[in-house]
Formats: structure tokens, sequence, C-alpha cells
């Protein structure tokens, strides 16, 4: 592997330097995803941050989770940017307009109008953990945070059960790629390959690629037509959840949005069961995560081992070997050999144990895979808060060793105190945004 020259942090000096990040990115009402390309709330970057903010401040924490809810949808979703006023995004509020074309969108705040994995059970269990362990007026603020906080991510839940189920069998679909969060990942490649943008897509200029050090780090115009001509084929559809799985051009069974949905109704559960929540929900939360659980283990392919995204409109298997592949880690629902089989993958030469590898942080494309591009955001690179969610949901389930090995691949790997988007898998070079909020939160977290 080439080598390049890499500062290396102290624990004391990684902890500030990630506590500035965060510090550094917030506006006061919300900890924006980044400085300069994400100057905006997004979805499952919130969790992840007040993870790392439940590590600094209970309150602040709490706050970030009010401000994120204060954006949900009269319908229950959590849609997955909301705006400050920050500019310099595309597309920004004035592109989705959801306020005006949606009869379920706040007013204010101006959101998108799709939504992201549903990690948030985990960062408000980390919440309450942390005001449990905390002063009393630390633990009376998760407390109540816990109160009004969860009915709300129910009513989220119930939203993805209700209206991303379109199997009948708990794989939860996303309407964009976007979505899944992993946005141009080779996953979905083969799905927006059937959507044809239309002559009449409004004309628009995109803003991130003078915010990274190379246009190559980011996705092509290619694919910037079809994540427009999506969200246009939405504001036609009013937003309408049901319309628009019905109707637009791509809907794909995700595994690792199951997979998240599963863990994070389980940990729902958990926490109503806790505060004397409602019986019966607590009931449907642990049905929706059996279900959802079983339903990622069902798309298991019996070459590989590896669970599968499935493409609703083409009706076919995406067998592409990436992150998602194992999706079971995240949830459980599978047999204690086939999850051994899943770590000894994870661990071995195709994966993190890859021997051209800088660290073994998780890559997010297999290495020995053709499409492999390690600088190309979701097509390679290493991102530490894919890497943080597989080691908490990991410990869960009592698999620490891996899990700690995972993580001191990663801290070796932020080492640099760069906190960035991504690393290149082959060099441990930073990628992307620098100062990106959800990997200092994660760092935060790992060092505690
Ligand atoms: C990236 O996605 C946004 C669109 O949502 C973008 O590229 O403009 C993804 O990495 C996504 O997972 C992440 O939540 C977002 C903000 O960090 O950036």
């Amino acid at each position: 592997a080439p080598h390049v020259h890499r500062p290396h942090l102290g624990t004391a000096e990684l902890a500030s330097g990630a506590a500035w990040v965060l510090a550094g990115n917030d506006t006061g009402r919300m900890v924006t995803a980044s400085p300069r390309l994400y100057p905006h709330m997004w979805s499952w970057d919130a969790a992840f941050i007040m993870v790392g903010l439940a590590r600094i401040s209970v309150d602040r924490a709490a706050r970030e989770m009010e401000t994120l809810l204060g954006g949900q949808w009269s319908d229950g979703m959590i849609p997955h940017i909301v705006f400050s006023d920050g500019t310099g995004y595309f597309p920004g509020p004035e592109r989705w307009e959801t306020g005006r074309l949606s009869t379920a969108a706040p007013g204010t705040p101006a959101t998108s109008g799709i939504c992201q994995p549903p990690v948030h059970a985990i960062a408000l269990r980390t919440i309450v953990d942390a005001g449990r362990r905390g002063s009393a007026a630390d633990n009376r603020r998760a407390e109540e945070l816990l109160a009004t906080a969860w009915p709300r991510l129910f009513a989220w839940h119930r939203w993805l059960a209700t209206h991303r189920d379109p199997l009948g069998t708990g794989l939860v679909a996303i309407t964009h790629g976007w979505e899944s969060g992993m946005d141009n990942s080779p996953r979905w490649d083969s799905a927006y390959s059937g959507v044809r943008p239309g002559t009449d897509l409004t004309p628009y200029t995109r803003k991130d690629l003078d915010k990274v050090g190379d246009e190559g780090e980011r996705p092509t115009d290619a694919e910037y037509d079809r994540y427009m001509w999506l969200i246009e084929e939405m504001r036609r559809a009013g937003y309408r959840p049901d319309e628009v799985a019905r109707n637009g051009s791509f809907l794909v069974g995700d595994v690792f949005m199951t997979a998240a949905f599963a863990l994070a109704c389980d940990v729902l559960a958990d926490l109503g069961e806790e505060s004397d929540r409602s019986p019966e929900q607590v009931a449907t939360l642990r049905s929706w995560a059996a279900r959802s659980g079983a339903a990622v283990a069902a798309t298991r392919d019996p070459a590989t081992g590896l669970a599968r995204d499935f493409d609703v409109r083409a009706d076919r298997w995406i067998a592409t070997p990436t992150i998602a592949g194992f999706s079971s880690l995240l949830c459980g629902g599978v047999t204690p050999e086939e999850r051994a089989s899943l770590v000894a993958a994870l661990e071995g030469p195709d994966w993190a144990g890859h021997p051209h590898l800088a660290t073994g942080a998780l890559p997010t494309v297999s290495p020995s895979a053709a499409g492999f591009l390690p600088k190309q955001y979701w097509r390679g690179p290493q991102w530490p808060v894919i890497s943080w969610l597989f080691t908490w949901a990991m410990r869960r389930q009592g698999l620490h060793d891996s899990a700690a090995g995972i993580r001191a691949e990663c801290l070796r790997l932020v080492s640099d105190g760069t906190f960035a988007e991504y690393y290149h898998p082959l060099t441990g070079a930073p990628l992307g945004s620098l100062s990106q909020s959800w990997t200092a939160a994660v760092v935060l977290d790992w060092l505690n």
C-alpha cells in the first residue's frame, strides 16, 4: 500500500478535538452535519451527533432531539433534512417546497420530503443512559425527553411499517437512494438504471463540488440527474407516501434500512418497558423487530451468506458485495452459525482484513470487488460512523471482541484529527468534508 504521512493525536487531544468540532458546527438550534458541505440537520447524522453530545451535555443532546422532532411530519415521517437558515447546499428548501406541496409537512421548519435510516431510538437510549449516570438535573432532563420523544419515535416507526412495506414481509423499502444514507453505493446502480430523467427536469446547479478536495470524491452529474428526477416525481405526487411507493421509478427493499429498523424497534421497546408505556405499543414494536429481522435473514445469498437488497420495480435481487451485506449483524435473526460466518467474513481478507488496507475500519465495498473505488464516496471508502453502528449493535449481541477490534482500528484511522466524512481505505487519507459532525460524535463515544 502507498504510504502517506499521517499525524497521530493522543487520546486526550483527539477527544478535545472532537468536542471542538461539535461546538464549531453548533448553530445553537442544531449541530449541522458539517461546516460548509452540509449546513443543515440531517436525520441520521443528528442521531449519531446526539450520541456524541450525550457525552458532553445531556441537555444539549436532548435539545438536538427536540429540534429534529420539530421537523417531524404530521403522518409520523422524520424528514431526512431539517433546514437551517444556512445557504450553500443544493437541493435546498426552494427545490423541495414540501410546505407548499404536502399536507403532512410542517410549514416551519422547512424540511426535505424523504427519510433516512431510523437510528434515532439508539440516540434516545444513549441520552437516557447518560442522564441516569449523571446529576439529578441530567436525570430529570433525560426522563422528560423520554416521555415526549417516545410516542413520536413510535409514530415514526409506525409510518415506516405502514407506508414502506410494499411486499408485506417486513423488508423496508426506499424510494430514493438518499434514503439509504449510502447515496451512490453500487447497491443502487441497477435500480437507478431504470430511472429515466424526463426532458422537463427543471435545470439546477450543484453546489457540492467545490467543497471537497477533488470532484472524484462525489457522485457524478449523471447520478445527480436521477436524484433530482426522483424528487420531481415526488413533488408531482404531493409527497403522498403511498402514491410515491406505488408510482415512483425507484423502489428497493433495503436490507440495511430494514436492519436498522429492527434494531431500533427493539431498543425503543426496551425504553418503553422501562418507562411504563402502553404494553400494546411495546408488543407492536417487538413484532416489527422480529418481522424485519427475519426479513433481513431471508434475503441471505446462498452463495456468499451476505444479505441482499431487492429491487421491487425490476423484481430482482441485488447481490453487490457492500457493507449492507452484513446487516444481520445489526439486528440478529440469523442462526449462531450464520452469525459466526458473517463475523469471520467481515474480519477476513475480502473485508476488514484485506492485506492492502491501511486500517481495519469497515470499508463500504469489498476491496476485492470489481466496483471498489477507494476514494469515491459510498463506493469503497471507510465511514467511521458505519463502523460505530456495527460496534454498537455487535456489543449488544455479545460480540465484544470483534467490536473492540473494529473500534481500535477506527481510532487508529481517525487519529489524524481531521474528523473527515470518509477515509481512503488503502492510504488512510481523509476525504470529503473535514470536521464532519458524525465522525467527531462517534469518536467521542468510542473514547468514553
Ligand atoms: C450524504 O447525503 C447527502 C444527501 O442526503 C448529500 O450527499 O448531499 C450522505 O452521506 C448521507 O448519508 C448523509 O446523511 C449526508 C449528510 O452527512 O450526506
